[in-house]
């Protein structure tokens, strides 16, 4: 792993799994989702993850209109790094996911690593009075649905960017993916330094325990020696625990409402920048410093 003092935050402001009815304050609106990622920037952020939504009911959307909306006004008020899904929603092609990558060739974008169940069970028990038509069907039918990311798929993302100077956020959610990641590098797709993102406690990837995160760090420095920055993300409840485990173990994290409503146990996260602020407390009590947007991307080598 590549080591440095300075920690990267990444902030995923909104994301695709969380509906609006879970929170009321899930950025949806373009100026909703622009201050929240100049919320988390200010608060210590160095590069946010940014998915857009329809403003008529919330739901996931990568019409590059709705991005046009809300990225010149984070690029007007912070030098965060800008990171655009290619993950989109599990609902959609790869064709239409990868639209506001190829429109704004962003410093990062995010690319996944594999094809996945991914399961939104205990979300319709656990939140109620669903105000939208399509909520109920996106998280019922998650049980019988693939976010599909094929090796043609990945291959088709990594060559259609190729000129663009995006560097990917490569979302590692279980072992294997860590090795397609492999398979990529050696096939010459991907370049150092790679940026690893591990996802912990989601249903259908790896779990949240000490040892899954343990055995990730593990594989990782195995397959890519110093050549990778890691960071990692904890689904839910598990988003400050993974976070804290990473920087016991040098690494970076993510926070943000795509990945947690919760700041706290029971109490709905009010802002983005709340959880970028317990992060940052997280970080100091370590001794550890945070990157700023400039120093990740030094770190990182991005295009700038
Ligand atoms: N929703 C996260 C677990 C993407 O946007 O490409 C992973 C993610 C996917 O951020
Ligand atoms: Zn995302």
């Amino acid at each position: 792993m590549k080591k440095s003092k300075k920690v990267i935050i990444t902030c995923a402001v909104t994301g695709a799994i969380h509906t609006p009815s879970m929170s009321p304050y899930l950025p949806i609106t373009s100026e909703e989702i622009a201050a929240a990622a100049i919320g988390a920037a200010q608060a210590g952020a160095a590069i946010v993850h940014l998915h857009a939504r329809k403003l008529e009911d919330g739901s996931p959307s990568q019409d590059p209109a709705l991005f046009k909306d809300f990225l010149p006004q984070i690029k007007a008020a912070t030098d965060v790094v800008i990171n655009i899904t290619t993950g989109g929603a599990p609902t959609m092609q790869v064709a239409e996911r990868l639209v506001p990558v190829h429109t704004y060739k962003p410093e990062v974008a995010s690319l996944n690593m594999g094809s996945m169940n991914f399961g939104l069970y205990g979300m319709l028990e656990r939140f109620k009075n669903f105000k939208y038509d399509w909520e109920i069907p996106y998280l019922a039918n998650s049980d019988d649905r693939v976010f599909k990311n094929t090796f043609k798929d990945i291959a088709h993302i990594l060559e259609s960017c190729a000129d663009n100077g995006t560097r990917f956020e490569i979302e590692c959610y279980d072992i294997g993916h860590l090795y397609t990641a492999a398979h990529f590098i050696e096939r010459g797709l991907i370049k150092p330094p790679f940026l690893i993102q591990s996802v912990f406690g989601l249903l259908g990837g790896i779990g949240p325990h000490p040892e899954d995160v343990a055995h990730m760090k593990r594989t990782a420095d195995r397959l890519f020696g110093d050549d990778y920055v890691w960071s990692v993300l904890g689904a839910g409840r598990n988003q400050m625990p993974i976070a804290a485990q990473s920087l016991a173990m040098g690494g970076n994290l993510r926070v943000g409402l795509e990945d947690s409503l919760w700041d706290g146990p029971g109490q709905l996260a009010k802002t983005n920048a709340d959880q970028v602020k317990r992060a940052v407390a997280m970080i100091h009590a370590l001794s550890l410093e945070v990157a700023t947007p400039d120093e990740a991307r030094e770190i990182l080598n991005l295009k700038g």
